[in-house]
């Protein structure tokens, strides 16, 4: 089920337009900052809502979600860790496969339990090939997958796996720090990657700074996800949004 999503996200690489994702963590969000961040969103530029989180510790995922569609045309796609969070209310789901790691219940366990349930749903798949970059410590994801992530400063190691991936027609590729990352992927290892494949490249973990932004960006990262520093700081979304954009209007006047 290739879907409309996929296509849009396409075109914008196609296009060399660059996206901003806001990843809103269930556990994270009361309905006050919730609402907070949609109406910044709305203000400024956002492609994409992100939903989900190593863990979800409460019951409100379905809630939040919920509740953007209420207020918010921005697409929510699911960023989920297991088959029990899925949700028919969100528009699409990143279907990972944890291709940085070798536990076969993220590369395909999960995926057979949701497969029926997906199956019957209306969301969008994104199928995502997921890569946990070490970023100076171990981060949930790292240790709830009980995978080993990719060493930071091995970026051919990043470039293969991303080409093996592609291979096996993931049809995106998501760099992570993993969320709190202590310093985000290396631009190194993000040029590498975007050199190995053709598909859309989402980078995110650790992304705090417009600098750090920006650095993924030209390094060749169509989506960059931030989740921490805006919820920290939800003002932030409205720099960030605009870092993001101003590669769109070079694109634009070289294309
Ligand atoms: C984590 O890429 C996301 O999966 C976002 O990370 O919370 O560090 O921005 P941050």
């Amino acid at each position: 089920r290739l879907t409309s999503l996929y296509d849009a996200l396409s075109k914008r690489r196609t296009h060399g337009q660059k996206s901003l994702a806001v990843l809103l963590d269930p556990d994270n969000l009361d309905e006050a900052s919730c609402r907070q961040l949609l109406e910044l969103s709305e203000q400024h530029t956002v492609e994409y809502f992100f939903v989900g989180g190593s863990l979800v510790m409460n019951t409100r995922q379905a809630a939040l979600i919920r509740f953007i569609k209420s207020r918010s045309s921005i697409p929510v796609l699911l960023f989920p860790s297991h088959s029990l969070h899925l949700d028919d209310q969100a528009d699409g789901i990143l279907l990972l496969s944890l291709i940085s790691g070798r536990n076969p219940d993220f590369l395909i366990g999960q995926h057979v339990i949701a497969a029926p349930l997906l199956r019957q749903s209306n969301l969008q798949i994104l199928p995502t090939g997921y890569m946990l970059v070490d970023t100076g410590r171990q981060t949930t994801a790292s240790y709830i997958s009980g995978t080993t992530p990719l060493p930071h400063d091995k970026p051919s190691i990043a470039a293969c796996t991303a080409m093996a991936g592609e291979q096996l027609g993931l049809r995106l590729m998501y760099l992570d720090g993993g969320s709190g990352a202590l310093y985000p992927v290396a631009p190194a290892m993000i040029r590498a990657v975007r050199q190995a494949v053709d598909v859309p490249l989402i980078v995110g973990g650790g992304i705090n700074t417009t600098e750090k932004a920006q650095a993924a960006l030209a390094a060749g990262a169509d989506i960059i996800v931030v989740g921490n520093q805006i919820e920290k700081a939800p003002e932030f979304l409205a720099e960030m949004s605009k870092v993001v954009h101003s590669f769109n209007s070079v694109a634009t006047k070289t294309a």
